[in-house]
């Protein structure tokens, strides 16, 4: 954190402590977090990442936009907006870079979770937040990312950095090459599903370290990360879950090779959308969830897979060969769902005729 912005902070929202106090927080990709504390109050600031989120105002605009048709009372959970400042916006902009405020919510936050009732538990708040916008027109919601969860696009931006990679092409990162190339047959039915599914208000970052839990995990006090609350398919939501929930090891383990199913986890995942979803989508829709575990797990491979080729120049890196790692994991994970086709069928119909 860059000398003076912490004064600068403490007048931009009028904070009067004595003492501030600030340290690295959380485990996201993309925006740098930290904690502050400032005499009782705590917060989250965020130094935001305008490389990403090209347009902050649409950002501001679409959570405008839900909250005119939403009521807090209507989910057993916060939605934590950014804090004002003193002029009233948003986002403050402290010697070049652009900041924002949250208020600290108490509890905590997992990379990985430890059983199914919790996997349960997180699925049916992701579901809810659909549910309650589910009325809600999503096309007039503008793109914070445009083409974000969009996999063709994602794939010509992979075809083009591997016309003009930054790195070596080592024998790992051919065989990764090819590895993802051959799973265009997913493309295919992304292509399919985009005719016939209706885009609906999705969080689209629904891995599991964005919610805020309470101390004993047994409920969900927070759903955050609301950037990226865009117009999309409910399968990504659902997906993104069993990527970061159903799986033995999280994204950044380097023990791919032990990468399994956790069909508990995932048992548990399904079901958290069918009690909340079930009766009120399409039966597409519903069919379409487990198509959303690969398809996600395939995106993000892909998108890691593209980053390591283009220099990593957009996830933040703990090492040079970071990324290339997150996608043999993701590789492995893909790998192992397409492997649990058969055993998910079973248990989708054995939900269908729980809640018929
Ligand atoms: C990023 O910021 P964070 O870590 O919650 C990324 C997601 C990826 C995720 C992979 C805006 O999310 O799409 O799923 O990393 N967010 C953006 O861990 O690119
Ligand atoms: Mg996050």
């Amino acid at each position: 954190m860059k000398e003076g912005i912490l004064d600068a902070l403490k007048a931009a929202y009028r904070l009067n402590a004595e003492n501030l106090s600030i340290e690295r927080f959380g485990s996201g990709h993309i925006h740098k977090t930290y904690r502050v504390l400032a005499g009782q109050n705590s917060y989250i600031l965020q130094e935001f990442n305008d490389q990403v989120f090209r347009f902050p105002e649409r950002i501001s605009g679409n959570h405008q936009l839900l909250m005119d048709h939403f009521d807090p009372e209507d989910l057993p959970f916060a939605l934590p907006l950014p804090v004002a400042n003193r002029d009233g916006a948003f986002f403050t902009r402290l010697d070049g870079g652009l900041y924002r405020l949250f208020p600290f919510i108490k509890g905590v936050t997992r990379d990985a979770i430890a059983e199914a009732g919790q996997a349960n538990r997180a699925a049916e708040a992701f579901a809810r937040f659909v549910l309650v916008f589910l009325q809600a027109d999503a096309e007039r919601l503008q793109d914070t990312i445009i083409d974000f969860h969009n996999l063709e696009k994602r794939f010509e931006q992979f075809d083009s950095a591997r016309r003009t990679p930054q790195v070596r092409l080592d024998r790992t990162t051919k065989k990764m090459i090819s590895v993802y190339d051959s799973r265009r047959d997913l493309l295919e039915k992304y292509l399919n599903y985009k005719k016939e599914l209706p885009l609906r208000v999705t969080h689209n970052d629904t891995k599991i370290n964005n919610l805020i839990f309470s101390e004993n995990m047994d409920r969900v006090n927070a759903l955050i990360d609301l950037d990226t609350i865009m117009a999309g398919f409910v399968f990504y939501d659902f997906g993104d879950l069993v990527r970061t929930v159903a799986c033995t090891h999280d994204e950044s383990s380097l023990d791919w090779d032990s990468i399994q199913v956790d069909m508990d986890k995932y048992s548990g995942l399904l079901e958290g959308f069918y009690t909340v979803l079930g009766g009120q989508m399409h039966a597409r829709e519903l069919a379409s969830l487990p198509y959303g575990g690969e398809m996600m797990t395939l995106i993000m491979g892909l998108r890691f897979l593209t980053d390591h080729l283009n220099g990593n120049v957009y996830y933040q890196v703990h090492y040079p060969l970071q990324n290339l790692h997150r996608a043999q994991n993701q590789a492995a994970l893909l790998d192992a769902l397409i492997g649990k086709r058969g055993e998910i069928q079973v248990l989708e119909s054995k939900l269908k005729q729980k809640i018929t």
